[in-house]
């Protein structure tokens, strides 16, 4: 019973506070259930980071990775970007430096480099064209002209958008450690329990996850075509957190997490108490050099072009 009184009396003073500072609060998918629930906006890496430039909020609470919050902040620079646990990383975005993005492109002169947005602003810096798993596939097809395209980090993203381009690409090592977890057995057992359910995965899944997949889709995708397919069972090969919001958006459907393991530890580490003291101390800021910052917005425009 207490417990319950004092979240009310977390959730109460964040909307004090929220309001007092004249900020926004942002929650990626995979946020926990009570991060989503204090959120003004919820969305995938590029959603929110659209919605940030949009807003007249001065503060932006980015719940979500560090990466995220950094391409908020380069589409936002007169915003303050915080973030209720800044040790909340990608360990896909960490698997690249801009150093390692610098020796791959002398080694292939000439070549168009296109990269995830799961990557630091300094990777992004050094990209051509930044693409999101909601358009890699356009970015690359729109490439048509160019011999060679590195594609970085994710080296099942590249996989899946070559097989669907086409076109052989440049990859790099980088994976998601989530992601991988979600294993083939894991969809035969789901889709035997659950024999009318359409089967919607993540381009970061394995390649023997992403072929079983009905749908290979972006967690914005997923939410979309919940929202719109006739489907009313779905067995969903993404991180955890996407089912809340799923479920809240569509409550005569049901959604199966097809493996209970796809949690993302850096995705959980960011509650409702930690927004809270975010907001008493505008803390951590998120801030991107004006050098750095100039550079990534080029391939991020470069990208928004394209589709
Ligand atoms: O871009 C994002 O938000 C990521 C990493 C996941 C997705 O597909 O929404
Ligand atoms: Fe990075 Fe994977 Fe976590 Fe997304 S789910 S933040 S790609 S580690």
């Amino acid at each position: 019973m207490k417990m319950i009184k004092e979240d009310k009396k977390v959730i109460t003073r964040i909307k004090e506070l929220k309001k007092k500072r004249n900020a926004v609060i942002l929650a990626h998918n995979y946020q926990l259930p009570e991060v989503q629930d204090i959120a003004d906006f919820r969305g995938d890496s590029l959603e929110l980071s659209r919605i940030a430039a949009k807003t007249e909020c001065e503060v932006i609470v980015f719940c979500g990775v560090y990466f995220m919050a950094e391409t908020a902040s380069i589409l936002s620079p007169d915003k303050k970007v915080i973030m209720p646990d800044i040790s909340a990383g990608c360990p896909m975005a960490n698997m690249m430096t801009a150093d390692d993005l610098r020796k791959l492109k002398k080694e292939h002169p000439g070549a168009v480099a296109v990269g995830y947005v799961n990557t630091s602003a300094a990777v992004k810096a050094e990209l051509d064209y930044c693409c999101t798993s909601t358009n890699a596939v356009a970015v690359v097809n729109a490439l048509k002209d160019k011999k060679d395209i590195i594609f970085v980090p994710d080296k099942y993203l590249a996989d899946y958008v070559s097989k669907k381009s086409g076109r052989k690409l440049i990859s790099w090592h980088g994976f998601c450690p989530t992601h991988v977890k979600i294993l083939p057995e894991d969809l035969i057992r789901e889709k035997k329990f659950h024999p009318r359910a359409k089967v919607m995965s993540h381009p970061e899944c394995l390649a023997a996850v992403v072929s079983q997949s009905e749908l290979v889709v972006s967690t914005s995708q997923m939410a979309k075509h919940a929202r719109e397919d006739s489907t009313k069972e779905f067995i969903v090969g993404t991180e955890a957190g996407l089912i809340y919001r799923l479920k809240q958006d569509n409550p005569t459907k049901e959604f199966y997490l097809a493996s209970e393991r796809a949690v993302c530890p850096n995705m959980k580490r960011t509650t409702q108490e930690k927004v809270l003291w975010a907001l008493e101390e505008l803390k951590d800021e998120v801030k991107v050099s004006e050098d750095i910052r100039k550079k990534a917005r080029r391939a991020i425009d470069r990208m928004l072009s394209i589709i």
